[in-house]
Protein backbone atom coordinates (compact mmCIF):
# COMPACT_ATOMS: atom_id res chain seq x y z
CA UNK A 1 0.00 0.00 0.00
CA UNK A 2 0.89 3.63 -0.91
CA UNK A 3 2.10 5.66 1.79
CA UNK A 4 0.47 9.23 0.82
CA UNK A 5 2.27 10.80 3.47
CA UNK A 6 5.54 9.62 2.56
CA UNK A 7 6.91 12.97 2.53
CA UNK A 8 6.31 13.58 6.16
CA UNK A 9 9.96 13.04 7.46
CA UNK A 10 10.68 11.82 4.21
CA UNK A 11 14.56 12.23 3.52
CA UNK A 12 15.28 13.93 0.06
CA UNK A 13 17.80 13.26 -2.01
CA UNK A 14 19.17 16.82 -4.18
CA UNK A 15 20.63 16.29 -7.38
CA UNK A 16 22.32 19.30 -9.37
CA UNK A 17 21.82 17.51 -13.00
CA UNK A 18 25.02 19.49 -14.52
CA UNK A 19 27.16 17.75 -12.32
CA UNK A 20 25.59 14.65 -11.27
CA UNK A 21 26.23 12.30 -14.47
CA UNK A 22 27.51 12.69 -18.03
CA UNK A 23 26.16 10.08 -20.04
CA UNK A 24 26.71 11.48 -23.72
CA UNK A 25 30.20 12.87 -22.46
CA UNK A 26 30.10 16.69 -23.37
CA UNK A 27 31.02 17.77 -19.90
CA UNK A 28 27.59 18.59 -18.71
CA UNK A 29 25.55 16.06 -16.63
CA UNK A 30 22.26 14.95 -18.00
CA UNK A 31 18.94 13.09 -17.03
CA UNK A 32 20.20 9.28 -19.37
CA UNK A 33 23.40 9.78 -16.35
CA UNK A 34 20.84 10.68 -13.38
CA UNK A 35 18.98 7.38 -14.82
CA UNK A 36 22.06 5.43 -14.60
CA UNK A 37 22.93 6.22 -11.24
CA UNK A 38 19.39 5.70 -9.69
CA UNK A 39 20.08 2.50 -8.26
CA UNK A 40 23.06 4.14 -6.41
CA UNK A 41 20.82 6.46 -4.84
CA UNK A 42 18.05 4.18 -3.64
CA UNK A 43 20.67 2.00 -1.98
CA UNK A 44 21.15 4.99 0.39
CA UNK A 45 17.40 4.37 1.64
CA UNK A 46 16.57 8.06 0.75
CA UNK A 47 12.65 8.11 -0.20
CA UNK A 48 12.94 10.82 -3.06
CA UNK A 49 14.92 12.93 -5.26
CA UNK A 50 15.12 16.32 -5.70
CA UNK A 51 16.48 17.84 -9.42
CA UNK A 52 17.72 21.15 -9.31
CA UNK A 53 16.04 22.59 -12.58
CA UNK A 54 16.43 20.84 -15.91
CA UNK A 55 13.65 23.04 -18.15
CA UNK A 56 14.91 24.82 -21.25
CA UNK A 57 17.40 28.04 -20.48
CA UNK A 58 20.04 30.14 -21.39
CA UNK A 59 21.69 28.51 -18.13
CA UNK A 60 22.68 32.55 -16.98
CA UNK A 61 22.07 31.15 -13.71
CA UNK A 62 22.30 27.25 -14.24
CA UNK A 63 18.51 26.60 -14.93
CA UNK A 64 17.16 29.07 -12.35
CA UNK A 65 16.42 31.13 -15.24
CA UNK A 66 13.57 29.53 -17.31
CA UNK A 67 12.88 30.07 -20.89
CA UNK A 68 9.99 27.19 -20.99
CA UNK A 69 8.41 26.27 -17.85
CA UNK A 70 7.36 22.62 -19.87
CA UNK A 71 10.36 21.29 -21.54
CA UNK A 72 13.52 20.11 -20.65
CA UNK A 73 16.56 21.76 -22.00
CA UNK A 74 18.36 19.64 -24.54
CA UNK A 75 21.35 20.15 -22.57
CA UNK A 76 19.93 17.66 -19.91
CA UNK A 77 17.94 15.47 -22.71
CA UNK A 78 14.32 15.38 -23.85
CA UNK A 79 10.74 14.55 -22.30
CA UNK A 80 10.95 10.98 -23.26
CA UNK A 81 13.90 10.54 -21.03
CA UNK A 82 12.37 12.84 -18.14
CA UNK A 83 10.02 9.73 -18.26
CA UNK A 84 11.89 6.93 -18.51
CA UNK A 85 14.19 8.37 -15.57
CA UNK A 86 10.42 9.21 -13.68
CA UNK A 87 9.72 5.10 -14.26
CA UNK A 88 13.02 3.83 -13.25
CA UNK A 89 12.84 6.00 -9.85
CA UNK A 90 9.21 4.71 -9.46
CA UNK A 91 10.32 1.11 -9.74
CA UNK A 92 12.86 2.01 -7.24
CA UNK A 93 10.27 3.61 -5.17
CA UNK A 94 11.87 7.00 -5.41
CA UNK A 95 9.59 9.95 -5.82
CA UNK A 96 10.64 12.82 -7.77
CA UNK A 97 10.25 16.07 -6.85
CA UNK A 98 11.56 19.01 -9.55
CA UNK A 99 12.56 22.88 -8.90
CA UNK A 100 9.75 24.99 -9.56
CA UNK A 101 11.36 28.47 -10.40
CA UNK A 102 8.17 30.63 -11.11
CA UNK A 103 9.04 33.95 -9.33
CA UNK A 104 11.10 35.02 -11.77
CA UNK A 105 11.53 33.79 -15.51
CA UNK A 106 14.34 34.25 -17.81
CA UNK A 107 14.39 37.12 -20.21
CA UNK A 108 14.84 34.72 -22.99
CA UNK A 109 11.38 33.52 -22.00
CA UNK A 110 8.89 34.40 -24.95
CA UNK A 111 6.63 35.77 -21.87
CA UNK A 112 8.73 38.35 -21.26
CA UNK A 113 9.94 39.35 -24.68
CA UNK A 114 6.29 39.84 -25.55
CA UNK A 115 6.08 41.55 -21.89
CA UNK A 116 8.93 44.05 -22.91
CA UNK A 117 7.63 45.18 -26.19
CA UNK A 118 5.14 47.92 -25.04
CA UNK A 119 3.07 49.06 -22.33
CA UNK A 120 -0.48 47.33 -24.09
CA UNK A 121 0.81 44.00 -25.69
CA UNK A 122 -0.99 40.91 -23.93
CA UNK A 123 1.72 40.34 -21.57
CA UNK A 124 2.41 43.97 -20.72
CA UNK A 125 1.14 43.08 -17.18
CA UNK A 126 3.20 39.64 -16.95
CA UNK A 127 6.22 41.37 -14.89
CA UNK A 128 6.91 43.77 -12.84
CA UNK A 129 7.30 47.16 -14.80
CA UNK A 130 7.67 50.60 -13.26
CA UNK A 131 7.85 54.02 -14.38
CA UNK A 132 11.36 55.86 -13.38
CA UNK A 133 10.98 58.32 -10.16
CA UNK A 134 11.55 62.25 -12.31
CA UNK A 135 15.07 62.48 -12.59
CA UNK A 136 14.94 59.07 -14.09
CA UNK A 137 16.37 56.89 -10.93
CA UNK A 138 14.78 53.45 -10.52
CA UNK A 139 11.03 53.79 -8.96
CA UNK A 140 12.92 52.74 -5.10
CA UNK A 141 15.26 51.48 -3.27
CA UNK A 142 14.79 47.86 -3.77
CA UNK A 143 17.69 45.58 -4.18
CA UNK A 144 18.77 42.63 -5.63
CA UNK A 145 20.07 39.65 -3.86
CA UNK A 146 23.19 39.25 -6.27
CA UNK A 147 24.12 42.89 -5.52
CA UNK A 148 22.86 46.45 -6.97
CA UNK A 149 19.49 47.83 -7.67
CA UNK A 150 16.35 45.50 -8.13
CA UNK A 151 15.49 47.50 -11.14
CA UNK A 152 16.80 47.40 -14.85
CA UNK A 153 16.02 50.10 -16.88
CA UNK A 154 14.57 48.90 -20.47
CA UNK A 155 15.22 51.24 -23.23
CA UNK A 156 12.61 49.83 -25.52
CA UNK A 157 9.78 50.23 -23.23
CA UNK A 158 11.36 52.99 -21.78
CA UNK A 159 10.65 51.91 -18.45
CA UNK A 160 12.10 50.15 -15.47
CA UNK A 161 11.77 46.51 -14.63
CA UNK A 162 12.35 44.36 -11.31
CA UNK A 163 14.53 41.57 -10.73
CA UNK A 164 15.60 40.21 -7.06
CA UNK A 165 18.22 38.37 -8.76
CA UNK A 166 19.87 38.78 -12.16
CA UNK A 167 19.04 41.03 -14.38
CA UNK A 168 18.69 38.59 -16.31
CA UNK A 169 15.81 36.67 -14.26
CA UNK A 170 12.63 39.41 -14.42
CA UNK A 171 10.47 39.09 -11.65
CA UNK A 172 6.63 37.80 -13.06
CA UNK A 173 4.15 39.97 -11.48
CA UNK A 174 1.44 37.25 -9.38
CA UNK A 175 -1.13 39.76 -8.90
CA UNK A 176 -1.69 39.48 -12.45
CA UNK A 177 -4.26 35.90 -12.34
CA UNK A 178 -3.02 34.65 -15.88
CA UNK A 179 0.34 34.73 -14.34
CA UNK A 180 -0.82 32.51 -11.48
CA UNK A 181 -2.66 30.22 -13.81
CA UNK A 182 0.11 30.12 -16.32
CA UNK A 183 2.24 28.38 -13.38
CA UNK A 184 -0.53 26.27 -12.07
CA UNK A 185 -1.08 25.05 -16.00
CA UNK A 186 2.95 24.04 -15.70
CA UNK A 187 2.52 22.23 -12.67
CA UNK A 188 -0.65 20.27 -13.37
CA UNK A 189 1.68 19.29 -17.08
CA UNK A 190 4.45 17.51 -14.57
CA UNK A 191 2.16 16.47 -12.37
CA UNK A 192 0.25 14.52 -14.68
CA UNK A 193 3.37 13.11 -16.25
CA UNK A 194 4.16 11.55 -12.88
CA UNK A 195 6.30 13.87 -11.31
CA UNK A 196 5.26 13.73 -6.97
CA UNK A 197 6.64 16.52 -5.71
CA UNK A 198 7.47 20.16 -6.40
CA UNK A 199 10.61 22.15 -4.87
CA UNK A 200 9.81 25.95 -4.93
CA UNK A 201 12.27 28.46 -5.75
CA UNK A 202 11.85 31.44 -3.76
CA UNK A 203 8.48 31.01 -2.83
CA UNK A 204 8.17 34.04 -0.75
CA UNK A 205 9.00 36.22 -3.51
CA UNK A 206 6.06 35.77 -6.04
CA UNK A 207 4.00 38.70 -4.94
CA UNK A 208 5.38 42.71 -4.43
CA UNK A 209 3.47 45.77 -3.00
CA UNK A 210 2.05 47.06 -5.63
CA UNK A 211 2.45 50.79 -3.87
CA UNK A 212 6.40 49.81 -4.22
CA UNK A 213 7.01 51.56 -1.03
CA UNK A 214 11.05 52.23 -0.02
CA UNK A 215 12.22 49.63 2.37
CA UNK A 216 12.82 50.52 5.57
CA UNK A 217 16.71 49.43 7.11
CA UNK A 218 17.05 46.86 9.22
CA UNK A 219 16.96 48.44 12.95
CA UNK A 220 19.91 48.35 14.94
CA UNK A 221 19.83 45.22 16.73
CA UNK A 222 17.61 42.91 14.90
CA UNK A 223 18.04 39.84 13.29
CA UNK A 224 19.07 40.11 9.41
CA UNK A 225 17.75 38.41 6.52
CA UNK A 226 19.16 35.04 6.80
CA UNK A 227 21.11 33.24 4.00
CA UNK A 228 22.76 36.23 2.61
CA UNK A 229 25.75 36.74 2.59
CA UNK A 230 27.04 39.45 5.74
CA UNK A 231 29.06 41.85 2.97
CA UNK A 232 26.10 42.18 0.70
CA UNK A 233 23.75 45.39 2.00
CA UNK A 234 21.01 43.39 0.87
CA UNK A 235 21.07 41.67 3.87
CA UNK A 236 20.75 44.99 5.85
CA UNK A 237 16.98 46.12 4.52
CA UNK A 238 14.52 45.05 6.00
CA UNK A 239 11.85 43.18 3.23
CA UNK A 240 8.65 44.73 4.21
CA UNK A 241 7.45 45.41 0.68
CA UNK A 242 9.58 43.15 -1.93
CA UNK A 243 8.47 39.92 -0.25
CA UNK A 244 6.28 37.54 1.95
CA UNK A 245 3.24 39.42 0.64
CA UNK A 246 -0.21 38.31 2.54
CA UNK A 247 -1.73 37.59 -1.05
CA UNK A 248 0.66 34.85 -1.48
CA UNK A 249 -1.03 32.66 1.42
CA UNK A 250 -3.95 32.74 -1.33
CA UNK A 251 -2.00 31.74 -4.36
CA UNK A 252 -0.67 28.75 -2.08
CA UNK A 253 -4.06 27.46 -1.69
CA UNK A 254 -4.69 27.95 -5.20
CA UNK A 255 -1.68 25.53 -5.86
CA UNK A 256 -2.85 23.59 -2.97
CA UNK A 257 -6.02 22.41 -4.06
CA UNK A 258 -4.12 21.46 -7.30
CA UNK A 259 -1.32 19.09 -5.28
CA UNK A 260 -4.83 17.48 -3.76
CA UNK A 261 -5.73 16.48 -7.14
CA UNK A 262 -2.77 14.44 -7.05
CA UNK A 263 -2.72 12.13 -3.87
CA UNK A 264 0.75 11.42 -2.15
CA UNK A 265 2.18 15.13 -3.85
CA UNK A 266 3.94 16.79 -2.12
CA UNK A 267 5.70 20.79 -1.58
CA UNK A 268 8.60 21.98 -0.15
CA UNK A 269 9.21 26.08 -0.25
CA UNK A 270 12.82 27.84 0.13
CA UNK A 271 11.78 30.94 1.92
CA UNK A 272 14.62 33.51 2.37
CA UNK A 273 12.92 36.27 4.77
CA UNK A 274 13.70 38.20 7.44
CA UNK A 275 11.20 35.93 10.13
CA UNK A 276 12.09 32.71 8.16
CA UNK A 277 9.84 30.61 10.80
CA UNK A 278 7.23 32.71 11.27
CA UNK A 279 6.91 32.76 7.16
CA UNK A 280 7.24 28.92 7.42
CA UNK A 281 4.53 28.95 10.09
CA UNK A 282 1.94 31.02 7.63
CA UNK A 283 2.74 28.74 4.45
CA UNK A 284 2.88 25.06 6.14
CA UNK A 285 0.12 25.18 8.90
CA UNK A 286 -3.42 24.02 8.68
CA UNK A 287 -3.08 21.74 5.26
CA UNK A 288 -3.70 24.13 3.11
CA UNK A 289 -0.90 25.55 1.76
CA UNK A 290 2.70 24.23 1.74
CA UNK A 291 3.22 20.58 3.19
CA UNK A 292 6.95 21.68 3.88
CA UNK A 293 9.20 24.66 3.97
CA UNK A 294 13.18 24.65 3.61
CA UNK A 295 14.88 25.98 6.47
CA UNK A 296 18.30 28.12 6.47
CA UNK A 297 18.82 27.46 10.12
CA UNK A 298 21.61 24.95 10.14
CA UNK A 299 22.81 25.47 6.67
CA UNK A 300 25.23 28.50 7.99
CA UNK A 301 27.63 28.29 10.32
CA UNK A 302 29.16 24.90 12.39
CA UNK A 303 26.57 23.96 15.41
CA UNK A 304 27.06 24.76 18.87
CA UNK A 305 24.94 22.52 21.33
CA UNK A 306 23.82 25.89 22.65
CA UNK A 307 22.59 27.32 19.01
CA UNK A 308 20.87 23.93 18.28
CA UNK A 309 19.13 24.23 20.93
CA UNK A 310 17.56 27.33 20.15
CA UNK A 311 16.96 26.55 16.46
CA UNK A 312 14.69 23.89 18.31
CA UNK A 313 12.66 26.19 20.66
CA UNK A 314 12.29 28.39 17.76
CA UNK A 315 10.74 25.81 15.83
CA UNK A 316 8.72 24.32 18.35
CA UNK A 317 7.10 28.02 19.67
CA UNK A 318 7.22 29.74 16.47
CA UNK A 319 6.67 27.03 13.55
CA UNK A 320 4.22 24.77 15.91
CA UNK A 321 2.51 22.70 13.92
CA UNK A 322 4.35 23.90 10.60
CA UNK A 323 6.30 21.32 8.97
CA UNK A 324 9.52 21.97 8.68
CA UNK A 325 12.55 20.49 5.98
CA UNK A 326 16.01 20.69 7.65
CA UNK A 327 19.48 20.49 5.67
CA UNK A 328 22.68 20.93 5.65
CA UNK A 329 23.82 21.42 2.35
CA UNK A 330 22.68 22.66 -1.00
CA UNK A 331 23.82 23.89 -4.35
CA UNK A 332 24.24 27.55 -2.81
CA UNK A 333 26.35 27.37 0.05
CA UNK A 334 30.01 26.33 1.11
CA UNK A 335 30.08 22.56 1.32
CA UNK A 336 29.47 21.41 5.14
CA UNK A 337 32.71 19.38 5.87
CA UNK A 338 34.40 23.01 5.28
CA UNK A 339 31.97 25.43 6.39
CA UNK A 340 31.95 23.61 9.90
CA UNK A 341 36.26 23.60 9.67
CA UNK A 342 39.06 21.97 7.77
CA UNK A 343 40.14 20.36 11.01
CA UNK A 344 37.05 18.45 11.95
CA UNK A 345 37.19 14.72 11.63
CA UNK A 346 35.86 14.77 8.00
CA UNK A 347 34.21 11.43 8.98
CA UNK A 348 32.76 11.66 12.63
CA UNK A 349 31.46 15.23 12.25
CA UNK A 350 29.26 14.76 8.85
CA UNK A 351 27.98 11.73 10.27
CA UNK A 352 26.80 13.04 13.91
CA UNK A 353 25.47 16.14 12.18
CA UNK A 354 23.40 13.98 9.45
CA UNK A 355 22.35 12.20 12.97
CA UNK A 356 20.91 14.77 14.03
CA UNK A 357 18.91 16.02 11.19
CA UNK A 358 17.67 12.64 10.43
CA UNK A 359 16.38 12.89 14.51
CA UNK A 360 14.69 15.89 14.58
CA UNK A 361 10.95 16.79 13.10
CA UNK A 362 10.62 17.77 9.97
CA UNK A 363 11.85 16.03 6.70
CA UNK A 364 15.58 16.12 5.69
CA UNK A 365 17.21 17.21 2.06
CA UNK A 366 21.01 15.79 1.57
CA UNK A 367 22.79 17.47 -1.17
CA UNK A 368 24.82 15.11 -3.50
CA UNK A 369 28.42 14.17 -2.23
CA UNK A 370 27.30 14.70 1.63
CA UNK A 371 27.00 11.01 2.02
CA UNK A 372 30.70 10.94 1.03
CA UNK A 373 32.03 13.87 3.09
CA UNK A 374 33.07 15.98 0.60
CA UNK A 375 35.04 19.21 1.29
CA UNK A 376 34.34 22.15 -0.71
CA UNK A 377 36.06 22.13 -4.37
CA UNK A 378 38.54 25.08 -4.50
CA UNK A 379 37.39 26.72 -8.13
CA UNK A 380 40.66 28.84 -9.66
CA UNK A 381 39.61 31.80 -11.13
CA UNK A 382 39.82 31.33 -14.70
CA UNK A 383 37.02 28.40 -14.02
CA UNK A 384 34.43 30.25 -12.12
CA UNK A 385 31.41 30.31 -13.77
CA UNK A 386 28.49 30.94 -10.83
CA UNK A 387 27.29 34.58 -12.00
CA UNK A 388 26.54 35.84 -8.54
CA UNK A 389 30.60 34.90 -7.68
CA UNK A 390 32.67 36.43 -10.91
CA UNK A 391 31.68 39.76 -9.64
CA UNK A 392 32.52 39.56 -5.80
CA UNK A 393 35.50 37.71 -6.35
CA UNK A 394 37.73 36.83 -4.08
CA UNK A 395 35.50 38.38 -1.19
CA UNK A 396 32.74 35.76 -2.12
CA UNK A 397 34.46 33.00 -4.45
CA UNK A 398 30.70 32.12 -5.97
CA UNK A 399 28.58 28.91 -5.49
CA UNK A 400 30.69 26.73 -7.84
CA UNK A 401 32.97 25.07 -4.89
CA UNK A 402 29.83 23.15 -4.09
CA UNK A 403 28.58 22.30 -7.63
CA UNK A 404 31.79 20.59 -9.30
CA UNK A 405 30.78 16.84 -10.76
CA UNK A 406 29.91 13.78 -8.38
CA UNK A 407 33.22 11.93 -7.96
CA UNK A 408 32.11 8.20 -9.38
CA UNK A 409 35.75 6.41 -9.18
CA UNK A 410 39.03 7.64 -8.77
CA UNK A 411 40.08 8.39 -11.98
CA UNK A 412 40.34 11.33 -14.06
CA UNK A 413 37.26 12.64 -14.79
CA UNK A 414 36.28 10.69 -11.42
CA UNK A 415 33.67 8.92 -13.82
CA UNK A 416 31.18 11.40 -14.24
CA UNK A 417 32.68 12.14 -17.98
CA UNK A 418 35.04 11.14 -20.77
CA UNK A 419 35.61 14.68 -21.18
CA UNK A 420 36.94 17.69 -19.02
CA UNK A 421 33.60 18.50 -17.36
CA UNK A 422 31.99 22.11 -17.27
CA UNK A 423 33.56 22.61 -13.61
CA UNK A 424 36.61 20.81 -12.56
CA UNK A 425 36.76 17.68 -10.28
CA UNK A 426 38.49 18.59 -7.29
CA UNK A 427 41.47 16.54 -6.53
CA UNK A 428 40.75 15.94 -2.91
CA UNK A 429 37.40 14.57 -3.59
CA UNK A 430 39.15 11.63 -5.87
CA UNK A 431 40.17 9.16 -2.82
CA UNK A 432 36.78 10.29 -1.32
CA UNK A 433 34.59 8.69 -4.27
CA UNK A 434 31.48 6.25 -4.47
CA UNK A 435 33.97 3.14 -5.89
CA UNK A 436 36.49 3.56 -3.05
CA UNK A 437 34.34 3.70 -0.34
CA UNK A 438 32.14 1.38 -1.57
CA UNK A 439 35.14 -1.11 -1.52
CA UNK A 440 36.20 0.34 2.24
CA UNK A 441 33.83 -1.32 4.74
CA UNK A 442 34.27 1.68 7.32
CA UNK A 443 34.02 4.14 4.92
CA UNK A 444 31.43 7.58 5.66
CA UNK A 445 29.59 6.31 2.95
CA UNK A 446 28.86 2.70 4.25
CA UNK A 447 28.06 4.35 8.23
CA UNK A 448 25.54 7.03 6.26
CA UNK A 449 24.08 4.29 4.12
CA UNK A 450 23.21 2.62 7.62
CA UNK A 451 21.96 5.28 9.56
CA UNK A 452 19.65 5.88 7.34
CA UNK A 453 18.32 2.57 6.57
CA UNK A 454 18.24 2.03 10.45
CA UNK A 455 16.29 5.86 10.54
CA UNK A 456 13.74 4.17 7.89
CA UNK A 457 12.71 1.55 10.71
CA UNK A 458 12.13 4.22 13.24
CA UNK A 459 8.52 5.99 13.26
CA UNK A 460 9.13 7.93 16.13
CA UNK A 461 11.86 9.63 14.14
CA UNK A 462 9.80 10.09 11.46
CA UNK A 463 6.82 11.20 12.49
CA UNK A 464 6.95 11.76 16.66
CA UNK A 465 6.18 14.80 18.33
CA UNK A 466 9.60 16.55 19.48
CA UNK A 467 10.72 17.78 22.99
CA UNK A 468 14.26 18.31 24.35
CA UNK A 469 15.47 16.63 27.06
CA UNK A 470 17.82 17.44 29.92
CA UNK A 471 20.52 15.20 30.54
CA UNK A 472 22.65 17.35 33.17
CA UNK A 473 25.29 18.15 30.61
CA UNK A 474 25.28 20.59 28.45
CA UNK A 475 27.43 19.76 25.90
CA UNK A 476 24.91 17.14 24.62
CA UNK A 477 21.48 17.55 22.86
CA UNK A 478 19.28 15.87 24.30
CA UNK A 479 15.42 14.77 22.34
CA UNK A 480 12.49 13.14 23.21
CA UNK A 481 10.64 11.64 20.29
CA UNK A 482 6.94 10.57 20.84
CA UNK A 483 4.75 8.89 18.21
CA UNK A 484 1.80 6.28 19.00
CA UNK A 485 2.76 6.12 22.39
CA UNK A 486 6.32 5.49 21.90
CA UNK A 487 8.86 7.42 23.71
CA UNK A 488 12.56 7.88 22.27
CA UNK A 489 15.33 9.03 24.03
CA UNK A 490 18.08 10.85 21.25
CA UNK A 491 21.46 11.94 23.12
CA UNK A 492 23.90 13.71 20.72
CA UNK A 493 27.37 13.98 21.56
CA UNK A 494 28.35 16.63 18.85
CA UNK A 495 31.64 17.94 20.42
CA UNK A 496 35.27 16.12 19.93
CA UNK A 497 35.49 15.03 23.20
CA UNK A 498 33.73 12.34 25.55
CA UNK A 499 30.53 13.21 27.16
CA UNK A 500 28.88 12.09 30.32
CA UNK A 501 24.98 12.59 30.73
CA UNK A 502 22.83 11.52 33.80
CA UNK A 503 19.21 10.04 32.50
CA UNK A 504 16.26 10.52 34.75
CA UNK A 505 14.07 8.83 32.37
CA UNK A 506 13.75 4.78 32.85
CA UNK A 507 15.23 3.41 29.80
CA UNK A 508 13.08 0.56 28.27
CA UNK A 509 15.94 -0.88 25.65
CA UNK A 510 18.13 1.07 24.11
CA UNK A 511 18.22 1.03 20.21
CA UNK A 512 20.38 -0.99 18.44
CA UNK A 513 21.59 -0.73 14.32
CA UNK A 514 22.17 3.22 14.11
CA UNK A 515 26.17 2.21 14.14
CA UNK A 516 26.87 4.87 16.88
CA UNK A 517 28.64 3.51 20.23
CA UNK A 518 27.44 4.20 23.95
CA UNK A 519 27.59 3.03 27.06
CA UNK A 520 24.84 3.01 30.01
CA UNK A 521 25.61 2.18 33.77
CA UNK A 522 22.74 2.89 35.84
CA UNK A 523 21.69 6.25 34.81
CA UNK A 524 25.00 7.04 33.99
CA UNK A 525 25.41 7.56 30.40
CA UNK A 526 28.54 8.11 28.51
CA UNK A 527 29.07 9.17 24.76
CA UNK A 528 32.39 8.70 22.80
CA UNK A 529 33.57 12.17 20.53
CA UNK A 530 30.89 12.33 17.36
CA UNK A 531 28.51 9.03 18.99
CA UNK A 532 24.63 8.96 19.49
CA UNK A 533 22.62 7.19 21.86
CA UNK A 534 18.94 6.16 21.28
CA UNK A 535 16.46 4.12 23.52
CA UNK A 536 12.95 3.28 23.94
CA UNK A 537 11.99 5.02 27.61
CA UNK A 538 9.20 5.51 29.41
CA UNK A 539 8.02 8.61 31.69
CA UNK A 540 8.98 9.57 34.71
O1 LIG B 1 18.10 30.71 -4.13
C1 LIG B 1 17.50 31.81 -3.46
C2 LIG B 1 18.55 32.52 -2.71
O2 LIG B 1 19.46 33.08 -3.27
C3 LIG B 1 18.45 32.44 -1.28
O3 LIG B 1 19.19 31.37 -0.80
C4 LIG B 1 18.87 33.73 -0.72
O4 LIG B 1 20.18 33.64 -0.25
C5 LIG B 1 17.96 34.10 0.37
O5 LIG B 1 16.66 34.14 -0.15
C6 LIG B 1 18.30 35.45 0.93
O6 LIG B 1 17.41 35.74 1.94
C7 LIG B 1 17.43 30.15 -5.18
C8 LIG B 1 18.28 29.07 -5.80
O7 LIG B 1 18.53 28.08 -4.84
C9 LIG B 1 19.52 29.68 -6.37
O8 LIG B 1 20.39 28.73 -6.90
C10 LIG B 1 19.11 30.67 -7.44
O9 LIG B 1 20.23 31.34 -7.92
C11 LIG B 1 18.11 31.69 -6.90
O10 LIG B 1 17.05 31.07 -6.17
C12 LIG B 1 17.47 32.43 -8.03
O11 LIG B 1 16.56 31.60 -8.68
CA1 LIG C 1 25.91 15.47 -21.01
Amino acid sequence: TQNLNWWKGGIIYQIYPRSFMDANGDGIGDLVGITSKLDYVASLGVDAIWLSPIFTSPMKDFGYDVSDYCDIDPMFGSLSDFKALVDRAHQLNLKVMIDQVISHSSDQHPWFEESRQDKTNPKADWYVWADPKPDGSPPNNWLSIFGGSAWKWDSRRLQYYLHNFLESQPDMNFHNPEVRKAHLDCMRFWLELGVDGFRLDTVNFYFHSQGLEDNPPVPAGEPKTLGAPEDNPYTYQRHVYDLSRPENLDFLKDLRALMDEFPGSTTVGEIGDDFPLKRMAEYTSDGDKLHMAYTFDLLNKPHSPDYIRDVLENMQNIVGDGWPCWALSNHDVVRSCTRWGANEDQKAYPLIAMALILSLRGSVCLYQGEELGLPEAEVPFERIQDPYGIPLWPVFKGRDGCRTPMVWENTNQAGFSTVEPWLPVEARHLPLSVAEQEAAPDSLLHKVRQLIHWRQKQPALINGELEQADVKNDHLIALIREYEGQRVLVVLNMTGQVQVGELSMAVDHALEGHGFASSLEGNTLTLPAYQAYYAVVSQR
